[in-house]
């Protein structure tokens, strides 16, 4: 992939999607996005849930309701990802 200089200057918007956390739910539990995307979790919850990856690559800590969490993926690949707290819920990142 090539990155001319020049794309720093274009001020384009930065893709990002939102996963919704639920009723001990990922929602979508699966979102595929392109490279570069930031991916935010939201925890609509009233428990506390964390968002952990599998591989520690990246990790929240315990998000109480409302509280937020980022995570912008540079390199495509399959991310899956849990909640350390209830580790029954699971979910995926896809970066292409
Ligand atoms: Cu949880």
């Amino acid at each position: 992939m090539c990155l001319p200089v020049s794309s720093m200057a274009d001020g384009g918007g930065t893709n990002s999607v939102e996963v919704t956390i639920d009723n001990f739910n990922f929602a979508p539990p699966t979102v595929t996005v392109s490279a570069g995307t930031k991916v935010t979790w939201v925890n609509k919850d009233d428990v506390p849930h964390t968002v952990t990856s599998d591989d520690k690559l990246f990790g929240s800590r315990a998000l109480d309701t409302d509280d937020k969490f980022s995570f912008t993926f540079q390199t495509p690949g399959t991310y899956p990802y849990y909640c350390s707290v209830h580790p029954k819920m699971t979910g995926k990142v896809i970066v292409k």
